[in-house]
């Protein structure tokens, strides 16, 4: 695509769901370094979300968690965020940090505490229907750390056994997207370490359940956007789960350790129409910013991955195409290249400014006072799950 309005159009329409628990403290195992001004309760978590999309102009929605952002009043939560020109989006669900689930959630051998497991799922589905949320995301920590510590197809049957019965339960407009990871915290098997694993499962499942891909859990050297054309090919691509990655899953800023990657990831979004309403995949983040100020990371990350998907879409998709089909491998890497090369941000600062947006939004929300305004407010900001 090189006509510059469609460009435009196609940046204006992308939404980025940034994570509630990117704006809260996070850290690693050996030490949470606790920010000021973080926020306090879910509430205030979506007022920094607020601050995201209202100097980028293209992050309406929050994945929540649960239970970090567990709320008495559902729909009071859901009322607040339209306040705030926002919506809710996805439902992250956790059966991970239960002394239950040690041994797995729904792949544990106990079926009592895979009973506790789904119904903590189905919990999520309730609480999609009180917050509108179309989708459910389901990451499992279950593995096994020992050879012979349980049944790898054991554990397989009761896995299908619990996403169909969740499945079940969704409503007509709501989806299951079901993130896999290599490793970690399971460290010999883990019960859904990879797309394939993910893509039978949903494939069986039904039209609802879709594969999250998660940029930073792939063993490395794993060729991340062959993944992704494969699933957008197959309608199967539900989510991405955006971060960036130098060793395992070190959950940095999308676009900081490889923009490249990016790129190339984006342009097969592109290319596999992913930017395309009816394709309806989801580009959320998933993210800690354990040293670095939040509402700032955040907001970099999601103009990293407008600069990736406007470069994907300046590719002169027709150069291409002829030096594709002539068999000219420079030629055509070529216009790869060049369309990467390009200095975007002109562009996308233009792009605000037609939407009545300040052309830099990094600078425009340091500039605006706000981070030394929830210091002096906000005291005792909650942890924000991790590390926990
Ligand atoms: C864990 O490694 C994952 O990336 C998940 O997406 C996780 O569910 C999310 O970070 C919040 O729970
Ligand atoms: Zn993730
Ligand atoms: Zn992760």
């Amino acid at each position: 695509m090189s006509d510059v309005s469609a460009v435009k159009a196609a940046l204006k329409s992308q939404v980025i769901e940034t994570p509630s628990w990117g704006y809260g403290n996070s850290g690693t195992r050996f030490k949470v370094f606790a920010q000021a001004g973080v926020p306090r309760d879910p509430y205030e978590k979506l007022a920094d979300a607020a601050q995201v999309h209202r100097y980028t102009g293209v992050a309406p929605k929050v994945s929540l968690h649960i239970p970090w952002d567990r709320v008495e009043d559902y729909p009071a939560l859901t009322r607040h965020a339209q306040d705030l020109g926002l919506r809710i989006g996805t439902i992250n669900s956790n059966v991970f940090q239960d002394d239950d689930f040690k041994l797995g959630s729904v792949t544990h051998p106990d079926p009592t505490v895979r009973r506790k497991a789904v119904d903590h799922l189905l919990e999520c589905v309730d609480i999609m229907d009180a917050t509108g949320s179309p989708d459910l995301k389901l990451w499992f920590s279950d593995g096994t750390n020992y050879p012979g510590q349980d049944s790898i197809t054991g554990r397989q049957d009761r896995l299908s056994e619990a996403l169909a019965e969740v499945y079940e339960r969704l409503g007509e407009d709501q989806r299951m997207l079901l993130e896999y990871k290599l490793f970690e915290p399971a460290f010999y098997t883990t019960d859904v370490p990879d797309w394939g694993t993910s893509y039978a499962h949903c494939l069986k499942l039904g039209p609802k359940a879709k594969v999250v891909v998660d940029t930073g859990h792939h063993a490395p050297g794993t060729n991340i956007e062959f993944i992704v054309a494969f699933l957008l090919r197959e309608g199967k691509l539900g989510a991405f789960d955006f971060n960036s990655r130098f060793y395992a899953d070190d959950d940095l800023m999308a676009g900081a350790a490889d923009p490249f990657q990016l790129f190339r990831i984006m342009h097969e979004v592109v290319a596999g129409g992913g930017l395309e309403a009816r394709t309806d995949v989801n580009f959320m983040l998933d993210q800690c910013h354990n040293i670095e100020a939040k509402i700032p990371a955040v907001i970099r990350s999601v103009t990293n991955v407008q600069e990736a998907t406007a470069k994907a879409l300046l590719i002169d998709t027709d150069a291409l195409a002829a030096a594709q089909r002539a068999g000219d491998v420079l030629a055509a890497n070529g216009v790869l290249m060049d369309a990467y090369n390009t200095d975007v941000r002109p562009l996308l600062a233009e792009l605000r400014e037609e939407i009545g947006l300040d052309r830099d939004p990094f600078g425009a929300y340091l500039a605006s006072g706000n981070q030394e305004r929830i210091a002096v407010d906000r005291v005792g900001g909650e942890q924000a799950g991790w590390g926990a």
